[in-house]
């Protein structure tokens, strides 16, 4: 059966693909515009999706045969899966494998805006160390501060994991509050969080009730000694409503490895030290997005065996194809 891969991705896992079935991949380095995203799905019987936009209209566009989109990354955002769902068609996601790297991320991003580490490595490498300085290029304390997390699932959790190691405070705000949770975090309301934590850590789907889920009156909770950092989608945050808290100083800093309309970045930004900007790097070590694309191929192998893949996000309606 032809397998679709939407973007370029490394051989072990597709040549598992090739084993059973023929693989149709984008070999460039470049998301494909709609038109060829619909030509390229018109005979497919799956496709391995690499951050490509699934929209309605590509859904309606695509051929009889398309029984599954196997999404690479555990954020589905970029698929209409109640939409697939309709027709029949399946969507995966890669949950478990990227969390720790994710985590890892966060917690790099996250200590590199309060110890300044981007700005302290630019002075350097500027030829201005001259002479050491004891108060010149000082940040925020870490350790034993107080992280307020923001979607308490695997990632957010990880991250709790890591805060402990910190000595820090966890507090998190979840839809519901986590059943036997062993780290000792802090079940709280979003706006308690936000007024009480020196770190506020967002890990939430994006969706219609996540969408600008930090505003610009949320933004007003925080302490004017507190960063915050988003890993999640960059919808989640309100940008303009960020570059303002930060410019008026009501909040310390942020560290952002999504943008509201990626890949753009609101110009400000760009221009504050107080902000740390990474190009959505958080699944990114060549392990983790590796074992992602072996994640989708599992999926993609289950449901060309007319099995229910491992990873199933949506409830399709009937079989297809
Ligand atoms: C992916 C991610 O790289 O898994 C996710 O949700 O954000 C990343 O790991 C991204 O989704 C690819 O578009």
């Amino acid at each position: 059966m032809k397998v679709f891969v939407s973007f370029w991705l490394p051989e072990a896992p597709i040549a598992i693909l090739r084993q059973k079935h023929t693989v149709v991949m984008n070999e460039e380095q470049r998301v494909l515009p709609q038109d060829e995203l619909i030509a390229g799905l018109a005979d497919a019987d799956a496709m391995l999706c690499v951050g490509s936009r699934v929209d309605k209209t590509v859904l309606d566009a695509v051929g009889p045969k398309l029984k599954i989109i196997a999404n690479w990354g555990v954020g589905y955002n970029n698929i209409d899966a109640e939409y697939a769902a309709t027709k029949g068609i399946m969507v995966t996601n890669t949950p478990d494998v990227l969390t720790e790297t994710t985590a890892d991320l966060s917690w790099a991003i996250l200590m590199a805006v309060a110890r300044r580490v981007v700005e302290a490595d630019k002075y350097v490498r500027a030829g201005d160390f001259v002479g050491f300085k004891p108060f010149a290029m000082l940040g925020a304390d870490v350790w034993g501060k107080t992280i307020g997390i923001i979607g308490y699932g695997r990632i957010g959790q990880a991250v709790g994991r890591r805060a402990k190691g910190f000595g820090m405070r966890v507090l998190y705000h979840n839809r519901k509050p986590v059943a036997d949770d062993p780290s000792g975090a802090e079940y709280t309301d979003i706006d308690s969080l936000l007024k009480e934590s020196d770190f506020v850590s967002l890990y939430v789907p994006l969706s219609d009730e996540t969408r600008h889920l930090i505003d610009a009156k949320r933004l007003a909770l925080m302490k004017p000694s507190a960063f915050l950092v988003n890993i999640s989608r960059g919808p989640v945050v309100d940008e303009q409503a960020l570059v303002d808290a930060l410019k008026a100083k009501t909040i310390a800093g942020a560290a952002l490895d999504v943008f509201e309309k990626e890949p753009e970045v609101t110009k400000e930004l760009l221009t504050m030290s107080n902000v740390v900007l990474t190009p959505h790097i958080g699944s990114g070590s060549w392990e983790t997005r590796t074992n992602m694309a072996h994640v989708s191929v599992k999926n993609i192998i289950a449901a060309l065996d007319g099995q229910t893949p491992p990873n199933l996000v949506n409830k399709p309606v009937g079989p297809r194809g």
